[in-house]
Protein backbone atom coordinates (compact mmCIF):
# COMPACT_ATOMS: atom_id res chain seq x y z
CA UNK A 1 0.00 0.00 0.00
CA UNK A 2 2.01 2.83 -1.04
CA UNK A 3 -1.29 4.92 -1.82
CA UNK A 4 -2.45 7.99 0.33
CA UNK A 5 -5.37 6.63 2.06
CA UNK A 6 -6.49 9.99 1.88
CA UNK A 7 -6.18 10.57 -1.83
CA UNK A 8 -7.88 13.87 -3.04
CA UNK A 9 -8.63 14.83 -0.07
CA UNK A 10 -6.86 18.45 0.55
CA UNK A 11 -4.81 20.01 3.26
CA UNK A 12 -7.57 21.34 5.74
CA UNK A 13 -6.65 25.35 6.35
CA UNK A 14 -8.14 27.97 7.63
CA UNK A 15 -10.42 30.08 5.02
CA UNK A 16 -12.79 32.53 7.75
CA UNK A 17 -16.24 32.51 8.84
CA UNK A 18 -17.60 32.95 5.42
CA UNK A 19 -16.34 30.17 3.56
CA UNK A 20 -18.36 27.31 2.21
CA UNK A 21 -15.65 24.88 1.34
CA UNK A 22 -16.24 21.60 3.75
CA UNK A 23 -12.68 21.00 3.23
CA UNK A 24 -11.50 24.14 5.52
CA UNK A 25 -11.60 25.71 8.70
CA UNK A 26 -13.90 28.47 9.46
CA UNK A 27 -12.84 29.40 13.07
CA UNK A 28 -9.95 27.38 13.47
CA UNK A 29 -6.81 29.52 12.38
CA UNK A 30 -3.88 28.29 14.26
CA UNK A 31 -1.65 31.12 14.28
CA UNK A 32 -4.56 33.63 15.48
CA UNK A 33 -3.74 35.33 18.47
CA UNK A 34 -6.38 35.16 21.66
CA UNK A 35 -5.17 36.30 25.04
CA UNK A 36 -1.81 36.86 24.20
CA UNK A 37 -1.21 33.28 22.80
CA UNK A 38 -2.29 31.40 19.36
CA UNK A 39 -4.84 29.58 19.22
CA UNK A 40 -2.69 26.64 18.11
CA UNK A 41 -1.02 26.99 21.86
CA UNK A 42 -3.98 27.42 24.09
CA UNK A 43 -5.90 24.51 22.39
CA UNK A 44 -3.17 21.56 21.81
CA UNK A 45 -5.23 19.69 19.63
CA UNK A 46 -4.29 16.31 19.58
CA UNK A 47 -6.05 13.27 17.40
CA UNK A 48 -6.14 9.72 18.99
CA UNK A 49 -5.09 6.68 17.34
CA UNK A 50 -7.89 3.85 17.89
CA UNK A 51 -11.14 4.95 16.81
CA UNK A 52 -9.49 6.19 14.05
CA UNK A 53 -7.23 2.97 12.96
CA UNK A 54 -8.17 0.47 14.95
CA UNK A 55 -11.80 0.57 15.43
CA UNK A 56 -13.41 -1.75 13.18
CA UNK A 57 -17.18 -0.11 13.14
CA UNK A 58 -18.18 -3.33 15.51
CA UNK A 59 -21.50 -2.44 17.96
CA UNK A 60 -22.89 -5.04 19.96
CA UNK A 61 -25.15 -6.34 16.99
CA UNK A 62 -22.94 -6.51 14.28
CA UNK A 63 -19.57 -6.46 12.87
CA UNK A 64 -16.39 -4.62 11.06
CA UNK A 65 -18.38 -1.69 8.17
CA UNK A 66 -14.97 -0.28 7.96
CA UNK A 67 -12.46 -1.14 5.04
CA UNK A 68 -9.51 0.54 6.00
CA UNK A 69 -6.12 -1.34 3.30
CA UNK A 70 -4.34 -1.76 6.74
CA UNK A 71 -6.80 -4.51 8.63
CA UNK A 72 -6.53 -6.57 10.58
CA UNK A 73 -3.12 -4.86 11.16
CA UNK A 74 -1.69 -7.93 12.49
CA UNK A 75 2.04 -7.96 10.97
CA UNK A 76 4.80 -5.01 10.98
CA UNK A 77 4.22 -4.27 7.73
CA UNK A 78 0.53 -3.50 8.32
CA UNK A 79 1.33 -1.73 11.29
CA UNK A 80 3.44 0.63 9.73
CA UNK A 81 1.31 1.06 6.64
CA UNK A 82 -1.46 2.35 9.34
CA UNK A 83 1.17 4.96 10.96
CA UNK A 84 1.43 6.25 7.45
CA UNK A 85 -1.99 6.73 7.03
CA UNK A 86 -1.94 8.25 10.75
CA UNK A 87 0.59 10.46 9.94
CA UNK A 88 -1.08 11.03 6.22
CA UNK A 89 -4.41 12.51 8.45
CA UNK A 90 -2.36 14.72 11.29
CA UNK A 91 -1.07 16.34 7.95
CA UNK A 92 -4.06 17.55 6.65
CA UNK A 93 -5.32 18.13 9.55
CA UNK A 94 -2.55 20.14 10.81
CA UNK A 95 -2.98 18.44 14.07
CA UNK A 96 0.35 19.36 16.69
CA UNK A 97 0.01 16.15 18.53
CA UNK A 98 -1.63 12.54 18.45
CA UNK A 99 -2.55 9.86 21.20
CA UNK A 100 -2.08 5.82 21.19
CA UNK A 101 -2.05 2.93 23.39
CA UNK A 102 0.53 0.16 22.94
CA UNK A 103 -1.96 -2.11 21.23
CA UNK A 104 -2.98 0.58 18.99
CA UNK A 105 0.42 0.73 16.82
CA UNK A 106 2.05 -2.68 17.17
CA UNK A 107 0.81 -6.37 16.49
CA UNK A 108 -0.24 -8.27 19.36
CA UNK A 109 2.70 -10.83 20.36
CA UNK A 110 2.94 -13.99 21.93
CA UNK A 111 4.93 -12.85 24.96
CA UNK A 112 5.63 -9.95 26.41
CA UNK A 113 9.27 -9.97 25.14
CA UNK A 114 7.66 -9.93 21.60
CA UNK A 115 5.02 -7.13 22.37
CA UNK A 116 7.79 -5.10 23.63
CA UNK A 117 10.04 -6.07 20.49
CA UNK A 118 7.11 -4.51 18.41
CA UNK A 119 6.33 -2.06 20.03
CA UNK A 120 10.10 -0.32 20.08
CA UNK A 121 10.27 -0.90 16.47
CA UNK A 122 7.28 1.18 15.66
CA UNK A 123 8.26 3.75 18.17
CA UNK A 124 11.44 3.92 16.30
CA UNK A 125 9.26 3.94 13.26
CA UNK A 126 7.12 6.92 14.67
CA UNK A 127 10.29 8.53 15.67
CA UNK A 128 11.46 9.17 12.01
CA UNK A 129 7.91 10.62 11.27
CA UNK A 130 7.44 12.68 14.04
CA UNK A 131 10.92 14.39 13.27
CA UNK A 132 10.16 14.69 9.75
CA UNK A 133 6.24 16.13 10.12
CA UNK A 134 7.47 17.76 13.64
CA UNK A 135 3.75 16.57 14.88
CA UNK A 136 4.24 15.33 18.60
CA UNK A 137 3.19 13.03 21.22
CA UNK A 138 0.20 14.69 24.05
CA UNK A 139 0.43 11.11 25.56
CA UNK A 140 1.20 7.46 25.87
CA UNK A 141 -0.67 5.07 27.31
CA UNK A 142 -0.82 1.18 27.91
CA UNK A 143 -4.15 -0.93 26.95
CA UNK A 144 -4.55 -3.13 29.60
CA UNK A 145 -8.05 -3.90 29.02
CA UNK A 146 -8.89 -5.15 25.54
CA UNK A 147 -6.64 -8.83 25.88
CA UNK A 148 -8.77 -11.44 27.59
CA UNK A 149 -6.00 -11.89 30.01
CA UNK A 150 -7.37 -8.22 31.53
CA UNK A 151 -11.07 -9.68 31.91
CA UNK A 152 -10.75 -9.10 35.80
CA UNK A 153 -9.05 -5.81 35.92
CA UNK A 154 -4.94 -5.55 35.24
CA UNK A 155 -4.04 -3.56 38.36
CA UNK A 156 -6.93 -4.70 40.50
CA UNK A 157 -6.80 -8.45 39.22
CA UNK A 158 -7.23 -11.06 41.94
CA UNK A 159 -4.51 -12.92 39.87
CA UNK A 160 -1.52 -11.19 41.10
CA UNK A 161 0.46 -13.00 37.24
CA UNK A 162 -2.32 -10.74 35.72
CA UNK A 163 -1.11 -7.85 37.52
CA UNK A 164 2.77 -8.53 36.86
CA UNK A 165 1.91 -8.39 33.33
CA UNK A 166 0.48 -4.99 33.49
CA UNK A 167 2.71 -3.58 35.34
CA UNK A 168 5.43 -4.64 32.84
CA UNK A 169 3.33 -3.43 30.35
CA UNK A 170 3.25 -0.11 31.66
CA UNK A 171 6.71 -0.33 31.92
CA UNK A 172 7.45 -0.53 28.34
CA UNK A 173 4.89 2.27 27.55
CA UNK A 174 6.19 5.17 30.02
CA UNK A 175 9.07 4.05 28.60
CA UNK A 176 8.46 4.61 24.75
CA UNK A 177 6.19 7.79 25.83
CA UNK A 178 9.76 9.15 27.49
CA UNK A 179 11.41 8.20 24.66
CA UNK A 180 9.16 10.15 21.70
CA UNK A 181 9.19 12.94 24.64
CA UNK A 182 5.47 12.84 25.58
CA UNK A 183 3.95 15.73 27.28
CA UNK A 184 1.87 13.22 29.68
CA UNK A 185 1.17 9.63 30.34
CA UNK A 186 -2.34 8.69 30.53
CA UNK A 187 -4.00 5.77 32.83
CA UNK A 188 -7.76 5.12 32.28
CA UNK A 189 -8.56 2.39 34.65
CA UNK A 190 -9.95 0.10 31.77
CA UNK A 191 -11.00 -2.93 33.58
CA UNK A 192 -10.31 -1.74 36.99
CA UNK A 193 -13.82 -2.31 38.77
CA UNK A 194 -16.05 -4.80 39.34
CA UNK A 195 -19.07 -6.75 37.53
CA UNK A 196 -20.05 -8.16 41.22
CA UNK A 197 -18.98 -7.84 44.84
CA UNK A 198 -19.94 -11.62 45.32
CA UNK A 199 -16.55 -12.20 43.83
CA UNK A 200 -14.73 -8.60 44.96
CA UNK A 201 -12.39 -7.58 48.13
CA UNK A 202 -12.95 -4.13 47.94
CA UNK A 203 -9.89 -3.18 50.50
CA UNK A 204 -7.44 -5.99 48.79
CA UNK A 205 -8.26 -4.28 45.24
CA UNK A 206 -8.14 -0.84 46.55
CA UNK A 207 -4.36 -2.11 47.96
CA UNK A 208 -3.03 -3.34 44.71
CA UNK A 209 -4.27 -0.29 43.07
CA UNK A 210 -2.42 2.23 45.28
CA UNK A 211 0.81 0.14 45.13
CA UNK A 212 0.33 0.05 41.31
CA UNK A 213 0.31 3.87 41.25
CA UNK A 214 3.03 4.18 43.30
CA UNK A 215 5.12 2.21 41.02
CA UNK A 216 4.15 4.17 38.34
CA UNK A 217 5.21 7.26 40.20
CA UNK A 218 8.55 5.99 41.26
CA UNK A 219 9.36 4.45 37.80
CA UNK A 220 8.43 8.48 36.35
CA UNK A 221 11.18 9.84 38.52
CA UNK A 222 13.50 6.91 38.33
CA UNK A 223 13.68 7.07 34.01
CA UNK A 224 13.42 11.20 34.13
CA UNK A 225 10.30 11.76 32.48
CA UNK A 226 8.95 15.19 32.88
CA UNK A 227 5.70 14.72 31.65
CA UNK A 228 2.45 14.87 33.89
CA UNK A 229 1.02 11.49 35.18
CA UNK A 230 -2.60 12.02 34.26
CA UNK A 231 -5.43 9.09 35.76
CA UNK A 232 -8.70 9.10 33.31
CA UNK A 233 -12.19 9.27 35.30
CA UNK A 234 -14.93 7.14 34.41
CA UNK A 235 -17.99 5.97 36.46
CA UNK A 236 -19.04 2.58 34.24
CA UNK A 237 -18.51 0.95 31.43
CA UNK A 238 -16.81 -1.57 31.18
CA UNK A 239 -17.09 -2.56 34.51
CA UNK A 240 -20.43 -1.99 36.11
CA UNK A 241 -18.40 -0.03 39.09
CA UNK A 242 -15.21 1.36 37.93
CA UNK A 243 -13.09 2.51 40.62
CA UNK A 244 -12.15 5.86 39.41
CA UNK A 245 -15.54 7.26 39.48
CA UNK A 246 -15.10 10.49 39.02
CA UNK A 247 -13.03 13.34 40.27
CA UNK A 248 -13.55 13.49 43.72
CA UNK A 249 -13.16 9.84 43.70
CA UNK A 250 -9.78 10.26 42.44
CA UNK A 251 -8.95 12.60 44.53
CA UNK A 252 -9.83 10.28 47.48
CA UNK A 253 -7.90 7.66 46.31
CA UNK A 254 -4.70 9.74 45.50
CA UNK A 255 -5.30 11.38 49.12
CA UNK A 256 -5.65 7.39 50.41
CA UNK A 257 -2.64 6.78 48.92
CA UNK A 258 0.12 9.93 49.19
CA UNK A 259 -0.14 10.15 45.27
CA UNK A 260 -1.93 13.85 45.46
CA UNK A 261 1.18 15.90 44.24
CA UNK A 262 1.73 13.37 41.51
CA UNK A 263 -0.60 12.41 39.74
CA UNK A 264 -2.81 14.73 37.88
CA UNK A 265 -6.20 13.99 35.97
CA UNK A 266 -7.50 13.62 31.96
CA UNK A 267 -11.24 14.59 31.67
CA UNK A 268 -13.68 13.13 29.13
CA UNK A 269 -16.78 14.79 28.16
CA UNK A 270 -18.68 11.80 28.11
CA UNK A 271 -17.06 10.23 31.09
CA UNK A 272 -18.38 12.79 33.09
CA UNK A 273 -22.08 12.74 31.84
CA UNK A 274 -22.21 9.01 32.65
CA UNK A 275 -21.16 9.82 36.16
CA UNK A 276 -24.06 12.56 36.26
CA UNK A 277 -21.79 15.36 36.06
CA UNK A 278 -21.36 18.65 33.88
CA UNK A 279 -17.94 18.25 31.92
CA UNK A 280 -17.62 21.75 33.49
CA UNK A 281 -18.24 20.37 37.04
CA UNK A 282 -15.43 17.88 36.47
CA UNK A 283 -13.27 20.67 34.89
CA UNK A 284 -14.06 23.39 37.91
CA UNK A 285 -13.58 20.28 40.57
CA UNK A 286 -10.19 19.12 39.65
CA UNK A 287 -8.93 22.84 39.06
CA UNK A 288 -10.41 23.52 42.63
CA UNK A 289 -8.39 20.56 44.29
CA UNK A 290 -5.58 21.80 41.74
CA UNK A 291 -5.69 18.72 39.86
CA UNK A 292 -6.56 19.48 35.88
CA UNK A 293 -4.39 18.16 33.41
CA UNK A 294 -5.84 17.32 30.14
CA UNK A 295 -9.30 16.88 28.52
CA UNK A 296 -10.69 14.34 25.95
CA UNK A 297 -12.71 16.41 24.07
CA UNK A 298 -15.75 13.91 23.04
CA UNK A 299 -18.84 14.15 23.76
CA UNK A 300 -21.86 11.59 24.97
CA UNK A 301 -25.30 11.30 23.44
CA UNK A 302 -27.60 12.61 26.33
CA UNK A 303 -30.54 9.83 25.76
CA UNK A 304 -27.53 6.38 25.25
CA UNK A 305 -26.19 5.65 28.87
CA UNK A 306 -22.73 4.72 27.42
CA UNK A 307 -19.73 6.32 26.01
CA UNK A 308 -20.45 6.80 22.40
CA UNK A 309 -17.78 9.20 21.84
CA UNK A 310 -19.04 11.70 19.17
CA UNK A 311 -17.19 14.59 18.18
CA UNK A 312 -18.36 17.29 19.82
CA UNK A 313 -20.73 20.26 18.05
CA UNK A 314 -22.12 21.93 20.82
CA UNK A 315 -20.52 25.11 21.06
CA UNK A 316 -22.09 26.78 24.40
CA UNK A 317 -21.09 23.65 25.97
CA UNK A 318 -17.79 23.57 24.77
CA UNK A 319 -16.99 27.48 25.66
CA UNK A 320 -18.00 26.44 29.32
CA UNK A 321 -15.32 23.99 29.43
CA UNK A 322 -12.89 26.38 27.98
CA UNK A 323 -13.76 28.97 30.52
CA UNK A 324 -13.11 27.19 33.50
CA UNK A 325 -10.12 25.45 31.82
CA UNK A 326 -9.07 29.40 31.34
CA UNK A 327 -10.09 30.41 34.75
CA UNK A 328 -7.43 27.92 36.03
CA UNK A 329 -4.55 29.47 33.55
CA UNK A 330 -5.54 27.03 30.97
CA UNK A 331 -3.30 24.07 30.03
CA UNK A 332 0.24 23.63 30.72
CA UNK A 333 1.48 20.14 30.01
CA UNK A 334 -2.36 19.08 28.64
CA UNK A 335 -4.43 19.32 25.67
CA UNK A 336 -7.10 19.23 23.77
CA UNK A 337 -7.73 15.13 22.33
CA UNK A 338 -10.41 13.92 20.79
CA UNK A 339 -11.08 10.36 21.57
CA UNK A 340 -13.75 10.24 19.59
CA UNK A 341 -15.01 7.58 16.77
CA UNK A 342 -17.61 8.27 13.56
CA UNK A 343 -20.81 6.56 13.78
CA UNK A 344 -19.97 3.31 12.15
CA UNK A 345 -21.95 4.43 8.82
CA UNK A 346 -19.61 6.53 7.94
CA UNK A 347 -16.81 4.47 6.11
CA UNK A 348 -15.65 7.22 3.63
CA UNK A 349 -11.78 8.05 4.52
CA UNK A 350 -13.07 11.93 3.95
CA UNK A 351 -15.26 11.31 7.01
CA UNK A 352 -12.40 10.97 9.03
CA UNK A 353 -11.12 13.94 7.75
CA UNK A 354 -14.65 16.36 8.01
CA UNK A 355 -15.72 14.44 11.68
CA UNK A 356 -12.23 16.67 13.09
CA UNK A 357 -12.23 19.38 10.93
CA UNK A 358 -15.51 20.51 12.27
CA UNK A 359 -15.17 19.26 16.18
CA UNK A 360 -11.72 21.34 15.98
CA UNK A 361 -13.91 24.88 13.93
CA UNK A 362 -16.77 23.84 17.30
CA UNK A 363 -13.47 24.00 19.86
CA UNK A 364 -11.80 26.91 18.24
CA UNK A 365 -15.72 28.82 18.33
CA UNK A 366 -16.06 27.86 22.25
CA UNK A 367 -12.66 28.55 23.19
CA UNK A 368 -12.95 32.13 21.13
CA UNK A 369 -16.42 32.72 23.46
CA UNK A 370 -14.73 31.57 26.54
CA UNK A 371 -11.98 33.67 26.52
CA UNK A 372 -14.09 36.69 25.45
CA UNK A 373 -16.04 36.11 28.88
CA UNK A 374 -12.92 35.99 30.86
CA UNK A 375 -11.60 39.38 28.89
CA UNK A 376 -15.03 40.65 29.80
CA UNK A 377 -14.92 39.68 33.26
CA UNK A 378 -18.50 39.88 34.34
CA UNK A 379 -18.89 36.92 35.30
CA UNK A 380 -16.00 36.23 37.74
CA UNK A 381 -16.49 39.45 39.29
CA UNK A 382 -19.97 38.53 40.10
CA UNK A 383 -18.49 35.22 41.66
CA UNK A 384 -15.65 37.49 43.52
CA UNK A 385 -18.55 40.05 44.52
CA UNK A 386 -20.74 37.28 46.23
CA UNK A 387 -18.16 36.18 48.53
CA UNK A 388 -16.80 39.45 49.21
CA UNK A 389 -18.61 39.49 53.13
CA UNK A 390 -15.40 36.70 53.80
CA UNK A 391 -13.07 39.68 53.17
CA UNK A 392 -14.68 41.29 56.93
CA UNK A 393 -13.04 40.85 60.26
CA UNK A 394 -15.10 38.86 61.95
CA UNK A 395 -15.46 36.21 58.69
CA UNK A 396 -12.02 35.66 58.31
CA UNK A 397 -11.73 34.93 62.12
CA UNK A 398 -14.43 32.06 61.73
CA UNK A 399 -12.72 30.49 58.73
CA UNK A 400 -9.41 30.29 60.08
CA UNK A 401 -10.17 29.14 63.15
CA UNK A 402 -9.89 32.03 65.41
CA UNK A 403 -13.06 31.58 66.11
CA UNK A 404 -15.07 28.72 67.76
CA UNK A 405 -19.42 27.54 67.85
CA UNK A 406 -19.57 29.25 71.78
CA UNK A 407 -18.17 32.72 69.82
CA UNK A 408 -19.68 32.62 67.40
CA UNK A 409 -22.93 32.00 69.16
CA UNK A 410 -22.44 35.00 71.62
CA UNK A 411 -21.14 37.09 68.94
CA UNK A 412 -24.86 36.20 66.94
CA UNK A 413 -26.74 37.27 69.95
CA UNK A 414 -25.30 40.11 71.10
CA UNK A 415 -25.20 41.51 67.79
CA UNK A 416 -28.76 40.23 67.19
CA UNK A 417 -27.63 39.49 63.60
CA UNK A 418 -30.26 39.04 60.95
CA UNK A 419 -29.15 37.43 57.66
CA UNK A 420 -30.90 38.76 54.55
CA UNK A 421 -31.04 36.52 51.85
CA UNK A 422 -29.45 38.16 48.04
CA UNK A 423 -30.65 36.53 44.81
CA UNK A 424 -28.25 34.24 43.32
CA UNK A 425 -29.03 36.01 39.96
CA UNK A 426 -28.70 32.68 38.22
CA UNK A 427 -30.62 33.78 35.13
CA UNK A 428 -28.90 37.32 34.77
CA UNK A 429 -25.81 35.02 34.47
CA UNK A 430 -26.85 32.86 32.06
CA UNK A 431 -27.94 36.13 29.99
CA UNK A 432 -24.56 37.13 30.31
CA UNK A 433 -23.16 33.95 28.80
CA UNK A 434 -25.34 34.36 25.82
CA UNK A 435 -23.44 37.62 24.76
CA UNK A 436 -20.81 35.74 24.12
CA UNK A 437 -21.17 32.28 22.33
C1 LIG B 1 -12.40 4.96 27.47
C2 LIG B 1 -11.35 5.96 27.59
C3 LIG B 1 -10.08 5.64 26.84
C4 LIG B 1 -8.94 6.48 27.34
C5 LIG B 1 -7.60 5.99 26.93
O1 LIG B 1 -13.56 5.20 27.74
O2 LIG B 1 -11.87 7.19 27.21
O3 LIG B 1 -10.28 5.78 25.48
O4 LIG B 1 -9.08 7.80 26.93
O5 LIG B 1 -7.33 4.73 27.43
NI1 LIG C 1 -14.10 7.25 27.07
NI1 LIG D 1 -10.78 8.97 26.96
Amino acid sequence: MTQCYFQNIPDITYEGPNSTNTFAYRHYDPSEVVMGKTMAEHLRLAVCYWHNFVWPGNDPFGGQTFERPWFPADSMELAKAKADAAFDMFRILNVPYFCFHDADVRPEGQSFAENTRNLNEIADYFADKMEETGTKLLWGTANLFSHRRYMGGAASNPDPDVFAFGAATVKTCMDVTHRLNGENYVLWGGREGYETLLNTDLRHEDQQLGRFMNMVVEYKHKIGFKGALLIEPKPQEPTKHQYDYDVATVYGFLKRHGLENEIKLNLEQGHAILAGHSFEHEIAMAQSLGLFGSIDMNRNDYQSGWDTDQFPNNVPEVALAYYYILQGGGFSTGGTNFDAKLRRQSIDPEDLILAHAGAIDVCARGFKAAAKMIEDGTMADFVTDRYAGWQGETAAKMLNGEMDLDQIAQMVETTDLRPEPKSGKQEYLENVINRFV
